[in-house]
């Protein structure tokens, strides 16, 4: 018999954010046994039946819907998560608001700055918790380096670097669109790189450097024609392959972030650099238990990069898994994420990135469009 509040998870879309995501609902109660809520896996919705009751099956929902109107109509269901291609997030989210759900969002927000602004309303409207699924935040070793930039040790900081690069559409024959790859098409992704990849490093570099202010950015598209799986043709493809930018933060700082799915080597490698006045941080997600540092305070005799290993119980998070020595991985950040918003359920605070949050995110990503559309330097908030 538990004790614990149910909370009644509607789950739509069962793709990798699916997978990602679930396992996060059912491993949270081992690792955060204090925590007065337990997701209960109530529903999961695909358009497709069959795919998701093999969902079911595997990941212990009870039951499945193929039409989300119908799951956010149910009584039985408290949070919706969104799992769905980003041109269905604002539909389902506005919607969910209105039902007085919870909602939790796969990022980005949505494919636009204006169905973003229409999602903050409709969730602000209803004053329904809510957050978006930047995942990387909760990785132990990020969450370290918020703690010792918000400790004041970097001093003031000049530089801020980020890279997020991928090659797996280099193959000119990969189609666009559909099951699969719709990441590749613009019309259901909004863009291609841009929200997909930077707006991870964005999101993290708001939350590590503060707001952004201009930004100045270049993008490509190297294959400019794809066989579209849904329609057979060969279409124009409207996606960024590549985009980089420069910006200046409001604390002075400079930025330079570059994303690409053509980096022939890298899977899935993001990095980052911060550099300030005292000291330095550096990260790279092929490492994700590290946390580099070089502190300039200490003796020039053993001056030199740290590399601290981030399993130790005083770190954030790791007092919930193992023994020191012993590291965790990329599922983890969602483990996190969702122990993190059954906390603020308990105590009303919020589950950061709230969709307010993620807005600003959404704003970066407007005006790194908007520069490289026009070739010229943009603002943030005239995005
Ligand atoms: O959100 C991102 C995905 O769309 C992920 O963090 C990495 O890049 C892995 O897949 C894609």
């Amino acid at each position: 018999m538990t004790t614990k509040k149910a909370l009644r998870i509607g789950l739509i879309g069962c793709g990798f954010m699916g997978r990602t995501h679930s396992n996060g609902y059912l491993r949270v109660k081992n690792f955060f046994p204090e925590l007065a809520y337990q997701p209960v896996l109530k529903a999961v919705c695909s358009r497709t039946e069959s795919k998701a009751r093999a969902f079911a099956e595997q990941w212990g929902y009870e039951s499945v819907e193929t039409d989300w109107k119908a799951l956010i109509a149910r009584d039985d269901i408290d949070a919706v998560d969104i799992c769905t291609p980003n041109d269905k997030h604002a539909e389902i989210a506005i919607a969910a608001a209105a039902a007085g759900k919870m909602i939790l969002c796969e990022k980005p927000l949505a494919r636009t700055l204006r169905e973003s602004a229409d999602m903050v309303a409709a969730i602000e409207k209803a004053k329904v918790p809510n957050t978006v699924w930047y995942n990387y935040r909760r990785l132990p070793a990020v969450t370290l380096a918020k703690q010792i930039i918000d400790s004041g040790k970097l001093g003031r900081i000049f530089h801020y670097r980020a890279n997020f690069l991928q090659d797996w559409t280099i193959n000119a024959n990969l189609p666009q669109g559909g099951e699969g790859l719709w990441r590749m098409d613009a019309d259901v992704a909004g863009s291609g790189v841009l929200g997909d990849l930077l707006s991870h490093c964005i999101d993290t570099a708001l939350w590590l450097n503060g707001s952004i202010t201009t930004v100045s950015a270049v993008t490509e598209t190297f294959v400019k024609e794809r066989m579209h799986q849904l329609t057979g043709k060969v279409e124009k493809v409207n996606i960024d392959d590549a985009c980089s930018f420069m910006c200046r933060f409001s604390n002075g700082s400079l930025g330079l972030f570059e994303s690409t799915r053509y980096a022939r080597g890298h899977k899935a490698l993001y990095t980052f650099e911060i550099n300030g006045e005292h000291a330095s941080i550096r990260w790279d997600l092929h490492d994700l238990n590290r946390l580099e540092f070089f502190d300039n305070a200490d003796a020039s005799t053993l001056k030199g990069w740290r590399s601290i290993h981030v399993t130790d119980g005083d770190q954030p998070y790791m007092n919930k898994w193992w023994v020191p020595g012993l590291g965790i991985g990329y599922e983890h950040s969602f483990v996190h994420q969702v122990a993190d918003f059954l906390k603020s359920l308990e105590d009303g605070s919020s589950c950061p990135p709230t969709f307010r949050e993620a807005f600003e995110t959404q704003k970066v990503c407007q005006a790194v469009q908007d520069s490289a559309a026009t070739g010229t330097w943009k603002d943030t908030h005239a995005a």
